[in-house]
């Protein structure tokens, strides 16, 4: 495989990985599991984190598991995971395959949207918990086939609004943006970001949920390529996006901000993957970003929200 491109090379390090990683492994659930990766997390009002975990069985079922945490990097699982209903409309579009789950904080409520696949291809289902104890399973929100549902933390002109990832059916997919007035209803759905460069050029998807920032929407999102006509390679970007209307890029980094290099991020129950639900940033400016490595463990990396937003304008 050959190297990948690192960002920005006289600031190697803006992005810097936890030297701890990974923080959680399947050892860490209170099950049998073949990995934990790919969580979302948010810090809640009380200042703890909760993490949701994709938590993968060793049937290839997907679970999602809250652990909690009161510094952001040692976690605890809960006892269970997220009762899902036990309905056949459930069952009929997840078919126990429910993941990636990146969760928002909206006017004081937490919605989480995940992706439920099936024979049906994937589409986006959401739960609402007032306090990230309880969960309340409030439908599907896409038709198929998307993923990668991401919740922005705040209405945009009134509405609810989205990123998300629809399959262009052509093995690629990139970008999009759309608006609901209730999040179970959306449209006004416009295009956002087609892949672009060496590094990103098959297809991306959003990650975190963005960022507010007075330069606009921080967004950092999963880019991929492929290597050696089969292998693909998953790498996170960073972009900025208009703060009125967020199909529009502001700035947009040039060059990866993470890549898989270590030994966990290249080989796993899949190989070269890095891949973000979430990020939580602090008082002081310091971003926590949540990823998965190679589809098996949960990691850790740390940025400062400044560096992140010049690394979209390339500085
Ligand atoms: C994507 C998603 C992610 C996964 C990635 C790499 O399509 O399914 O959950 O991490 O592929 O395998």
């Amino acid at each position: 495989m050959s190297q990948p491109v690192i960002y920005p090379k006289d600031k190697e390090n803006i992005v810097v990985r936890y030297s701890g990683n990974p923080i959680v492994t399947k050892d860490d659930v209170p099950a049998a599991a073949k990995g934990v990766y790919n969580s979302g997390c948010i810090k809640t009002a009380d200042g703890k984190y909760v993490m949701l975990c994709r938590v993968e069985t060793p049937s290839m079922k997907q679970l999602i598991w809250p652990a909690d945490s009161d510094n952001g990097i040692d976690f605890k699982l809960r006892p269970e995971p997220i009762k899902m209903p036990d309905t056949d409309e459930f069952k009929e579009y997840t078919t126990g395959m429910y993941y990636d789950p990146r969760v928002a904080e909206i006017e004081g409520k937490y919605y989480t949207v995940f992706a439920c696949h099936s024979g049906h291809s994937c589409r986006l289902g959401l739960l609402e918990s007032p306090d990230m104890k309880e969960f309340k399973w409030r439908g599907f929100i896409s038709e198929t086939d998307n993923r990668n549902g991401v919740l922005f933390p705040e209405k945009i002109n009134g509405l609810y609004c989205r990123l998300d990832r629809p399959n262009t059916g052509d093995g690629k997919g990139y970008m999009w943006v759309s608006y609901s007035p209730d999040l179970i209803h959306w449209g006004q759905a416009k295009y956002v970001a087609h892949a672009q460069d060496e590094w990103g050029w098959k297809k991306n998807g959003p990650g975190t949920v963005p960022i507010k920032t007075d330069k606009g929407w921080l967004v950092i999102y999963h880019a991929v390529n492929v290597q050696c006509s089969a292998q693909y390679v998953y790498h996170l970007g960073v972009m900025l996006l208009d703060l009125e209307d967020p199909s529009k890029i502001i700035a947009r980094a040039k060059a990866p901000i993470l890549s898989p290099t270590t030994d966990y991020e290249l080989t796993g129950l899949t190989y070269a993957v890095v891949f973000t639900c979430g990020a939580v940033v602090e008082d002081d400016g310091e971003v926590k970003i949540y990823y998965g490595g190679a589809d098996t463990v949960q990691c850790l990396a740390t940025a400062k929200l400044d560096d992140l937003i010049d690394a979209c304008f390339n500085r």
